[in-house]
């Protein structure tokens, strides 16, 4: 079992297409392991799918995107389903990075960061994360730095995705500023 080809299908599944698979994911995006497990064995490249192959997937791969509780899985992030996922609010740190690609550089200049495709915008507590995140776009990246302190004060909600991810409701422009101290 490839286990990236496994979690881009367990991603795509409880991130963007649950209903193609014929599950349900409740407010905070659970779904059932079981539920999920049944659904993928209906497809060509998983009909032998086996829990111990997610856990083994989980623990090779280098990003927490997937969580597993009590025979419930859910995504952590990156949700493009049409029911908005319930995240828990956080104080964030006082200073937040978001990498992205160039040519995104003046509609963001002008409208902030916005979620687009996504529910939530996604962040980062540290500038390589945000390099990382952006050079799927622009090996030129460019790196904003949020004040995501003064953001959170004026009553912009942030929220706890993974271990290298927060997530936010839309920012302004205002809590903006491009660093350039990162390694290209
Ligand atoms: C851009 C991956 C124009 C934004 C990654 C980004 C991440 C604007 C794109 C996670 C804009 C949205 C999320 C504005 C924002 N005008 N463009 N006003 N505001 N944008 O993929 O943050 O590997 O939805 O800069 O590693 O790139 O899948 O968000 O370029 O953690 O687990 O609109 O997805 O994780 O793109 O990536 P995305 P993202 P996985």
């Amino acid at each position: 079992m490839d286990p990236t080809k496994l979690s881009k299908q367990i991603s795509y599944a409880l991130r963007h297409a649950p209903h193609e698979y014929g599950v349900q994911l409740d407010a905070q995006g659970w779904t059932s392991v079981e539920g999920l497990l049944s659904a993928l064995r209906r497809q060509a490249d998983f009909t032998r799918v086996t829990l111990g192959d997610i856990e083994r997937m989980l623990e090779s791969s280098e990003k927490k995107r997937v969580e597993i509780v009590d025979g419930k899985i859910r995504a952590l992030c990156g949700h493009s389903v049409p029911e908005k996922i319930e995240k828990i609010p956080a104080k964030p740190p006082d200073v937040l990075y978001h990498g992205t690609a160039r040519r995104f550089a003046e509609s963001i200049a002008a409208a902030g960061l916005i979620s687009k495709g996504r529910q939530y915008v996604h962040l980062s507590e540290d500038v390589d994360t945000a390099v990382t995140v952006a050079k799927r776009r622009d090996q030129t990246p460019v790196v904003y730095q949020i004040d995501a302190r003064q953001a959170s004060e004026d009553g912009i909600a942030f929220y706890l995705g993974n271990e290298d991810i927060w997530l936010a409701d839309d920012i302004p422009a205002k809590y903006l500023t491009i660093t350039t101290k990162f390694k290209e």
